[in-house]
């Protein structure tokens, strides 16, 4: 599985400090343990308050760039922000995201098509997010067909199908799980998927335990990649741990440590 790590985000005070000062050692220092950890991609988000969203962008994505050679996950609703953040990125990064509005779609499927890159495509349409599995899958197959449509292979398209909140939204994460297990359904090949993990402890107490439990139900079903936490050592003891458990890993008694070697 993919770990996407979410910490490069302006939602966390030391990043929002950080593009404040331009002070790129906080951001490098960041790229570098966050790989070390073992992520394999870095998610890159200005955040809510920057205020020069593009040029930010431009500015996280090179510092990155500059210590870690992993792909940037360039996290904007901005079309305009994630095409400067895949320009630093020579490419070699992941588009996040689009959702399966017309307008987002007309823009954003062309760039990932022209930088050969993969592309988050969230189960969100005008409409809002679906309430269950089945809409979530509707709008899903909308955005495979419309990959189709660009000449994006569909393994290029990660399927978002959005986590929330379970303290506000109790009934979310079945559905999300269900959803997970149909996307393999939906063409051939498959489109991969993700989620952003923390989404739903947010403004809980107990965070970590439901950050990691979920993950692990969402590795069940076949979860291709996560935007996370990736300095919580014990959800990748688990994360490793599931993915032994489908067999994705040769056992040995010492496969924590084998595998993160
Ligand atoms: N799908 C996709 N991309 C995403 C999301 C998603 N990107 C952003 C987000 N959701 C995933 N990243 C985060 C990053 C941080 C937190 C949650 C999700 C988080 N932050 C603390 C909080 O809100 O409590 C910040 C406070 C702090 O610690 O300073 O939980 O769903 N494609």
């Amino acid at each position: 599985m993919l770990v996407i790590a979410e910490r490069i985000n302006g939602m966390f005070k030391e990043v929002g400090q950080a593009i404040a000062d331009h002070d790129e050692s906080v951001i490098q220092d960041l790229a570098r343990r966050q790989v070390e950890a073992g992520a394999g991609a870095l998610d890159i988000n200005v955040g809510p308050t920057a205020e020069d969203v593009v040029g930010t962008m431009a500015w996280l994505v090179e510092s990155a760039r500059q210590v870690v050679d992993v792909p940037m996950c360039v996290d904007s609703a901005k079309p305009e922000a994630v095409r400067a953040g895949l320009e630093a990125a020579e490419g070699h990064a992941i588009i996040n995201s689009t959702t399966a509005e017309p307008e987002k779609m007309d823009v954003l499927l062309p760039l990932a098509a022209e930088y050969n890159c993969s592309i988050i495509g969230l189960t969100l349409d005008a409409n809002g997010v679906p309430r269950d599995a089945d809409g979530r899958m509707e709008v899903a197959l909308a955005l495979v067909a419309a990959c189709m449509e660009a000449g994006i292979p569909t393994d290029n398209l990660y399927i978002d199908p959005v986590i929330l909140p379970v303290n506000a939204l109790p009934q979310v994460p079945g559905e999300v799980l269900k959803a997970l297990g149909m996307c393999h359904a939906l063409a051939d090949p498959p489109p991969q998927t993700v989620l952003g993990l923390s989404n739903i402890s947010q403004g809980a107490v107990y965070r970590q335990i439901l950050n990691r439990t979920f993950l692990v139900m969402a590795i069940a079903q076949g979860l291709d990649a996560a935007i996370m936490d990736a300095f919580d050592e014990e959800m990748l003891d688990a994360m490793i741990t599931a993915e032994l458990l489908l067999n994705q890993h040769v056992y040995c008694d010492d496969f924590l440590k084998a595998y993160r070697a």
